[in-house]
């Protein structure tokens, strides 16, 4: 790729920062309105999380024919996806293969990471630095840098001398295991993928536990010619009904209640779920969110699994979740994760009742024992939702800083906008459903609304949008009136921000479901943009 030169003094009418699958369909909208744009993407390539996270086992946990974008019936009718749950590569070979089929490259800048942006309240302009020196103009600033990118490591005292690496920063030449004495820190959905691949090629897998997690099997498989086939010809219906849903994905969910099932109508149900895999375990029954007993049976089931699954009672005891509710931290889904602890090279450590004290030149110490390995591998999460977003230091009308504004938790209106910061729009920001929704329903969703409300601007001569403050203040109360009434407020979840010292403990997702979003969003743009102020 050659060196795009540093850009200062361009004006563009949007510029968007991160060309994941956000960014890249935003680009897309914007040029089809006619618009001029300038995107910066940190890395040197497409694909968002998919370009960051190359550890090995990584791949979606929403199936591929509803992992992907809905816009263009042609591109949907071209791509032909090979697995049930797409793999890392696949996915990013899919978001190469639409950069070039729409074009995109030529109005991004890759390897630059934008540092400031600062709202020009006289120009009605937003001025855009990056971190190699490009400074640009744009009356929309519209962030894609995605919900899940601020990688976080533990801040442990020592050095360790030998490779680390994070899951969302995996280097991209092959990493060999083979032989090796490896540490794995964290049992996130990040954890659970890379251990049992790790466990077939090390010499010795050491996973330093802090809090266990629920884990559905995957069952991944070939995509039938069939079955393709079928999906082919039933997009649109298909499409329809996932906008519609509460988490934008296809699998149905029951609203009967797991307390008025008899024993054996729930083991049949949840045996029948827990056959077929994936995130339709978790819809097997209405109440699973929002009652704990009702999310005691689902929980329990589980963990009968683990206990049957994993030879020494001590280790499935330990793999087994009693600090949360199910599917109150993100579910995970995997292939052979619990029988990985059956394997002779593989030790389980519980960094909760031993912490882990320091890092030493040739491995890791905890309050109980020492541990040589020659590499780490932290899958320990991200800043998730603000983090990406306050890591760029963005003010807006009067100076005010958003990293201030937030201080407390994140405040927006329909997660799309902030008070203070005019013709700032946050794609799949905290306060919409986003991370508790197939991201590219909630992707598509909110591109397409910022393109019509961008489109309603011009039609209507005005230049500026800006979130009222009372909107933006009834609408972060609601987010958290409609958390408080699931138990997602139970686990200290990343959902949270309870996995960063020091983070508000606020719910930031909208936990009302895609569809009844997809309806507000609609019904507030057709009144007008209420809650809206458009100069
Ligand atoms: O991160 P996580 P992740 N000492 O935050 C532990 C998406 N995703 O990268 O629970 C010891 O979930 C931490 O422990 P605790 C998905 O949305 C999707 O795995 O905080 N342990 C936890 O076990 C997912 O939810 C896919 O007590 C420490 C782990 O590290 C999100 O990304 C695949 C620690 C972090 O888990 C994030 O997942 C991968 C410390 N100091 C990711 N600090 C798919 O689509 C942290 N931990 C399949």
């Amino acid at each position: 790729m050659t060196e795009a030169s540093i850009e200062t003094g361009s004006s563009f009418d949007a510029v968007v920062i991160g060309a994941g699958f956000s960014g890249m369909y935003m680009l897309h909208r914007l040029r089809g309105l006619g618009l001029t744009a300038r995107l910066y993407e940190a890395g040197d390539g497409v694909g968002g999380t998919w370009y960051w996270n190359r550890y090995p086992g990584a791949r979606c946990d929403v199936e591929s024919v509803e992992y992907c974008y809905s816009f263009s019936e042609e591109l949907q009718q071209a791509w032909d996806w090979t697995e049930r749950y797409p793999s890392q590569p696949e996915i990013l070979r899919y978001a190469e293969h639409v950069a070039d089929r729409f074009d995109l490259r030529r109005d991004m800048r890759f390897c630059r990471r934008v540092t400031r942006a600062a709202y020009d309240a006289a120009g009605a302009r937003w001025r855009v630095e990056t971190d190699r020196g490009d400074r640009v103009t744009g009356r929309f600033l519209i962030t894609a840098v995605g919900c899940l990118s601020d990688a976080r490591v533990p801040d442990l005292p020592g050095t360790f001398e030998g490779e680390s690496y994070h899951t969302g920063r995996w280097p991209h030449e092959e990493v060999d295991f083979t032989g090796k004495r490896v540490a794995v820190i964290g049992t996130g959905s990040s954890g659970i993928q890379i251990i049992p691949v790790i466990a077939e090629r090390a010499a010795q897998v050491t996973v330093f536990q802090r809090t266990p997690n629920f884990t559905i099997p995957a069952w991944n498989r070939p995509i039938r010619p069939e079955y393709a086939r079928w999906v082919k010809d039933n997009f649109a219906e298909m499409r329809r009904s996932m906008r519609a849903s509460l988490f934008g994905i296809a699998a149905p969910f029951n609203t009967r209640s797991a307390l008025a099932a008899s024993e054996r109508e729930r083991a049949e149900e949840l045996e029948a779920r827990w056959a077929h895999g994936g995130p339709g375990f978790l819809g097997a029954f209405g109440d699973t969110a929002v009652d704990e007993r009702a999310n005691e049976v689902v929980a329990e089931f589980v963990r009968e699994k683990i206990r049957h699954t994993v030879d020494d009672p001590q280790v499935a005891e330990l793999l087994s979740p009693r600090d949360h509710p199910i599917g109150t931290k993100r579910p995970c889904f995997d292939t052979g994760y619990y029988a990985t602890y059956n394997r002779p090279n593989v030790r389980l450590v519980d960094v909760r009742a031993t912490p882990i004290k320091e890092l030493l030149s040739a491995g890791l110490r905890t309050t109980e024992a020492t541990y040589e390995v020659d590499v780490i591998v932290y899958a320990t999460g991200y800043d998730a939702m603000t983090g990406p977003l306050l890591a760029i230091d963005i003010t807006g009308a009067g100076g005010v800083a958003l990293r201030d504004k937030w201080a407390g938790g994140p405040r927006t209106y329909l997660g799309l906008m902030t008070a203070d910061f005019p013709n700032l729009f946050t794609i799949t920001g905290p306060g919409s459903p986003s991370v508790l929704s197939n991201m590219f329903v909630s992707i598509e969703q909110h591109v397409d609304w910022i393109a019509d409300c961008l489109r309603h601007l011009a039609d209507s001569g005005a230049a500026v949008i800006e979130a009222d403050p009372d909107a933006e203040d009834g609408w972060t109360r609601h987010v958290g009136e409609i958390a408080a009434q699931t138990l997602f407020p139970r686990a200290d979840s990343w959902y949270m921000g309870a996995n960063i010292p020091g983070k508000p403990r606020v719910f930031m997702p909208y936990a009302g479901g895609v569809g009844t979003y997809r309806a507000l969003c609609d019904e507030i743009a057709a009144k007008g943009y209420e809650g809206f102020t458009l100069s």
